[in-house]
């Protein structure tokens, strides 16, 4: 068996993928590993066959129930794919993936726009102090406009918010290795993360 590939602290980099449930975090997170190839089939979550949902519960259901890791390699650099669960009833790991990670995208449909899982998850990144990215999907679907995707999240973020946007979570690598590279370029390192969270330790007498 071949060894596994190595990589300094320096070039890894974690994301959580988190959003409303059924705004495609899973869709994206499987594109993301094909197109960077990480992996050779490119899955569906309408055939149970996307790379984040394999527990029965999950593919029968056609939801994610758990965190799920997965990853992409961009540029020399491995970039840990959290995806999470979207359902309220699941929250909890997206909570904990979002206190794991250096940083997060926020999906969110293009015919849907902000839900109350975009607003719920957008605290928790809020708590936690980390960059995000928002990732429009869906642009395929009848209806969907980028104008009034992109005017939810004016309204809703602030005007340091950084939207991006896909065709399709189908398409290209165009459409969706921008994020690697975003999180490549903006994402703290878990090492620059830890030495500027780390408290010194209170002296004991
Ligand atoms: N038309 C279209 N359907 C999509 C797209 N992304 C995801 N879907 C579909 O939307 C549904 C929910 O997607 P999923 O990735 O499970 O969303 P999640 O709950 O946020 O993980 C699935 O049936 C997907 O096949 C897209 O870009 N275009
Ligand atoms: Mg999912």
């Amino acid at each position: 068996m071949a060894n596994a590939k190595e990589y300094t602290t320096e070039r890894i980099r974690n994301l959580a993928i988190v959003g409303h449930g059924g705004s495609g975090k899973s869709s994206l997170v499987d594109a993301l590993c094909f197109v960077s190839g990480t992996s050779r089939r490119h899955g569906s979550v309408k055939d149970g066959s996307a790379i984040t949902m394999y527990t029965p519960e999950e593919i029968g259901h056609g939801i994610s129930i758990q965190c799920t890791p997965a990853f992409a390699e961009w540029q020399d650099t491995k970039i840990n794919l959290l995806d999470t669960p979207g359902y309220l009833d699941f929250t909890g790991d997206a909570l904990a993936a979002t206190r794991v990670a250096d940083g997060a995208v926020i999906v969110l449909g293009a015919t849907t726009g902000v839900e109350v899982g975009t607003e719920r998850v957008w605290e928790y990144c809020q708590e936690r102090g980390i960059p995000r990215f928002f990732f429009v999907s869906m642009m395929d679907k009848e209806h969907a406009t980028s104008t009034r995707s992109t005017r939810t999240l004016r309204s809703t973020s602030p005007r340091r918010s950084c939207p991006s946007r896909s065709p399709s979570v189908m398409a290209t690598r165009s459409a969706v290795l921008p994020i690697c590279s975003a999180a490549r370029r903006t994402c703290t390192s878990p090492a620059r993360l830890r030495a500027s969270t780390t408290k010194p330790r209170s002296r004991t007498r």
